[in-house]
């Protein structure tokens, strides 16, 4: 909101007099700026990563055993190999590099250097915070729901039976020197930095790709015969037997080089970007049976994959870069010079560095600094956000779809206000609507239950990663909005909870005008056609299905229409914008 918006609405903007303070805005406690360990979810461990072959659950780490294995029969076998007259027939016809390859001069240009360093230093943010995402629902799943015991992924218990687990319980911790910022369940701000980077690592890669393509460098990196596979073949084998040839191997790539570097850049690149975007809930609810077959949980197993194929690849590559002669691989790429100097180093050694202090810094500022990268990253993110809001998230599901099971996330109530609702099955219960309206108004359950209802069977996103599909039942909001006539100065609606949030103070949140007119837009009265539970809501919670979850209230006691949230809590837009620095609006 900027400065010039905020003083043109003091006319109008009745907070502007904080003496008449609604009472309920007077339970609004606003968020610190800095992230503050002793008012945060308490930190837990995960566990050492589980995968699932059929119903077994199998520990990652054997996968040390089975590759040092492998890889000792795979040397024994290209040595073996290699005796073989016909495979040294083979090599000598295909010896690594295609005959057909062109070779090009041996310096790389400046802006590729440039480019390969920033790609460096955007990764190990990208990396980071991508690892912080995925701990706060450390489970992945190759379906739509995020039913647990349904994962083939996870690094964290089995879900505890007997009581309320919620996926803010399941979060677990990853240290500070690896997940950005290592906090548990700092989701919100390691989204800042991962959405962040990807843009500035996006740009570079758009001028990278662009001008490899315009200066003829991509034929490096892009392969043009299908000789690349036999070549690569060869080359594998003279890898694995420990014998294989150091030299000149800037100015032609050999196959299974040159195959390794068109798959990071041309597939792995893309497809993190584009199974990145699908687990937006605004593209996702757009995009039909695209959505459905390239799902949130989908995508997300995906974009893990690409995770480790990256990982892979930079530990290959820096190995084989260091290993087959260090000083002249780091002057070509480094240096741009193809000589015997200590150009190379000069360079590489103090960006390298540099790379350190970037890193040791950013968890640690993170902390400090949480209002000023919310605020960074809202900026950034800004363009990619206004675009997923033009995605009209329309797609609605069948029956069949509807989740097994769907997570319950969020504080709970925990009142004698609530309690006596409870007891009385919400029959006290009033819904108050009022600020900007033209007719204010306090609502029965019954008196909900007698307007028009709409059904829609819709997919939730959490912010955290899991999703899943439910049918809710309710009031549309645009009949709302014919009810209590907004007056033309309200631009927010104001969703107050009977709950509190994580850290104290009621939970509420702000949605612009254009949500609540949006036709999937419902005050939520059933859940998969029976009553809201408490665990999920009751009476009342809203479904608004271009946003993420911690958007869509539950408990709903109240909705106040103002012309500016600048004055509420931290003036962020809701409880968890506020607490936890998530953005106000968060259609990805
Ligand atoms: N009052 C209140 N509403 C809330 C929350 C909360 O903590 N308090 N959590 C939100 C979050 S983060 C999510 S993902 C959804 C979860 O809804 P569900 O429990 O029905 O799955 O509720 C949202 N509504
Ligand atoms: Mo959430």
């Amino acid at each position: 909101m900027s400065k010039s918006d905020q003083n043109t609405n003091s006319a109008v903007n009745k907070h502007s007099t904080p003496s008449i303070r609604d009472p309920l805005e007077e339970k609004i406690i606003p968020g610190n700026d800095q992230l503050r360990l002793s008012d945060w979810t308490p930190p837990q461990n995960g566990i050492i990563p589980l995968i699932r072959f059929n119903k077994k659950w199998y520990s990652v780490l054997w996968a040390l055993p089975i590759i040092f294995v492998l890889l000792v029969a795979g040397i024994a076998t290209a040595q073996w190999l290699r005796e073989l007259p016909s495979v040294q027939i083979f090599i000598q016809n295909y010896p690594g590099v295609p005959v057909s390859t062109v070779a090009l001069e041996t310096e790389f240009p400046l802006w590729m250097r440039i480019g390969h360093f920033l790609n460096l230093l955007f990764m190990v943010f990208i990396i980071r915070s991508g690892i912080q995402i995925l701990a706060d629902h450390p489970r992945l799943y190759w379906h739509r729901d995020s039913t647990p015991g349904t994962e083939w992924f996870r690094f964290q218990k089995t879900v505890p039976k007997g009581r309320v687990w919620t996926s803010k319980d399941d979060s677990v911790t990853i240290p500070g020197w690896l997940g950005l910022p290592g906090v548990r369940h700092s989701v919100g701000l390691a989204r800042w930095w991962h959405f962040s980077v990807n843009t500035l690592w996006l740009l570079n890669g758009i001028v990278v790709y662009s001008l490899l393509f315009y200066t003829g460098q991509w034929q490096r990196i892009v392969p043009t015969t299908w000789e690349v596979f036999p070549n690569a073949v060869s080359i594998a084998v003279q890898y694995l037997s420990l014998d294989f040839p150091t030299d000149k191997s800037w100015t032609k790539y050999n196959s299974l080089q040159q195959l390794a570097y068109f798959i990071t850049v041309f597939v792995a690149a893309p497809t993190s970007v584009f199974t990145g975007l699908m687990q937006s809930p605004a593209l996702s609810n757009h995009l039909g049976w695209f959505g459905r077959v390239f799902n949130r949980q989908r995508a997300r197993s995906i974009h893990f994959l690409a995770l480790w194929w990256f990982l892979f690849f930079i530990l290959v590559h820096v190995t084989l870069v260091f290993i087959t002669g260090a000083r002249d691989n780091l002057n070509m790429m480094w240096a741009g010079v193809n000589d015997d100097s200590w150009s190379g180093f000069i360079v590489f050694v103090p960006l390298i560095i540099l790379t350190g202090i970037l890193w040791a810094a950013a968890t640690p500022f993170t902390i400090r600094h949480a209002r000023l990268v919310q605020k960074i990253g809202a900026f950034m993110v800004g363009p990619i956000k206004g675009w997923a809001e033009r995605f009209d998230p329309k797609s609605e599901l069948t029956e069949k779809d509807i989740s097994p099971f769907l997570w319950p996330n969020g504080t709970m109530p925990d009142s004698k206000e609530f309690d006596d609702l409870l007891v009385n099955d919400f029959a006290g219960y009033r819904l108050r609507i009022y600020g900007l309206v033209e007719r204010p108004g306090e609502y029965s359950l019954d008196e909900l239950r007698s307007m028009p209802q709409q059904d829609q069977i819709t997919t939730h996103f959490c912010i955290q990663g899991w999703s899943g599909v439910a049918k809710w039942t309710g009031v549309p909001m645009r009949h709302i909005l014919d009810l209590i006539r907004p007056m033309p100065e309200a631009r927010y609606a104001v969703f107050y909870s009977l709950a509190e949030g994580a850290h104290g103070g009621v939970y509420y949140d702000c949605h612009k005008m254009e949500n609540m007119k949006h036709e999937l837009t419902i005050l939520a009265l059933d859940m998969n056609e029976d009553p809201l539970s408490v665990l999920h809501g009751a009476p009342l919670r809203l479904r608004c299905e271009n946003e993420l979850g911690f958007k869509m209230v539950k408990w709903i006691t109240a909705i106040e229409f103002v012309h500016d949230f600048a004055d509420l809590g931290s003036g962020q837009g809701g409880y968890n914008e506020d607490h936890e620095f998530y953005g106000y609006k968060m259609p990805i």
